[in-house]
């Protein structure tokens, strides 16, 4: 694999850790201190030219990435497309797209300002993947945001960064099914996204997935600094197709459920 590539998910990872602490006791716990391979790594953005999907794909797609895969989330107003690298050691890539049209008036006009005041030349280096929000905005517009999509007010408030990784069960020493992953984390004391079961998906479709509640971190609004949910840490079990190979797409009606991981609790 190339040093390039590497370094790349090296400094994602890096990225995504400084706000999301769980996932390094994670890792250790299914890892027993080896190295964990990751199913994909996910990324949210806006659907407007500047940022959309093709954005961010296109620093993906210089390093040997392909697109695969698309997905509709009608309810949540979001579009995905995955992505895949022949080495198939390196993670795939999930990037969604808010349909920022279909969101009101006072909505879009907070997106747009985000989207306008970010710098080209940031959207253009492979640091992009992992530099956050470089935008500034109010509590008052998170909240906003937050009462039409809580992906929207995510996305507002944590700019560009893995929203979460994604541990392969498939390659783990000490684990064989997602029941005993689950089990472990609880009880290490993490908390699962329930949403429509703690598991989501079967052998049927292919893949099981579940992910942890995100965990929580300060962010520094214009006017005030808050702690609202960060990132989550996924596991992923895929299953074999007729050819013996392993299903390397996503579920949509899974994925809806995942998306959930950012929310407040209630
Ligand atoms: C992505 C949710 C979908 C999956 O594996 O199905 C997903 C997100 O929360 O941004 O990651
Ligand atoms: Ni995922």
């Amino acid at each position: 694999m190339s040093i390039e590539v590497k370094s790349l998910f090296n400094n994602i990872w890096q990225n995504y850790l400084d706000v999301t602490p769980s996932a390094q006791k994670i890792h250790q716990l299914l890892g027993s201190g080896n190295d964990v391979i990751n199913d994909h790594v996910a990324y949210r953005t806006f659907n407007i030219k500047k940022v959309g999907i093709e954005k961010l794909a296109q620093h993906l797609i210089a390093l040997g990435y392909t697109e695969c895969g698309e997905y509709h989330f009608e309810a949540k107003k979001l579009y995905a497309k995955h992505f895949e690298h022949a080495d198939t050691t390196l993670p795939k890539v999930f990037i969604s797209e808010l349909l920022v049209e279909e969101f009101s008036e006072q909505a879009q006009a907070i997106i747009h300002r985000i989207v306008d005041s970010i710098d080209e030349a940031v959207i253009a280096s492979d640091e992009f993947l992992y530099s956050g929000k470089q935008w500034d905005i109010s509590y008052q517009e998170y909240q906003t945001l937050l009462a039409e999509s809580e992906y929207a007010a995510w996305l507002s408030a944590w700019g560009y960064r893995a929203n979460h990784f994604t541990v392969s069960i498939n390659h783990l020493a000490n684990y064989n099914d997602i029941e005993s992953v689950n089990q472990a984390l609880k009880d290490a004391g993490f908390a699962l996204n329930a949403t429509g079961g703690e598991i989501k998906g079967n052998e049927e479709v292919k893949l099981e997935q579940s992910s942890t509640m995100a965990d929580k971190a300060s962010v520094a609004f214009s006017d005030q600094t808050i702690e609202i949910p960060s990132c989550f840490y996924e596991f992923a079990k895929r299953y074999p197709l007729e050819n013996g190979e392993l299903y390397t797409g996503f579920v949509a009606a899974s994925a809806d459920k995942i998306f959930e991981s950012t929310n407040v609790a209630a």
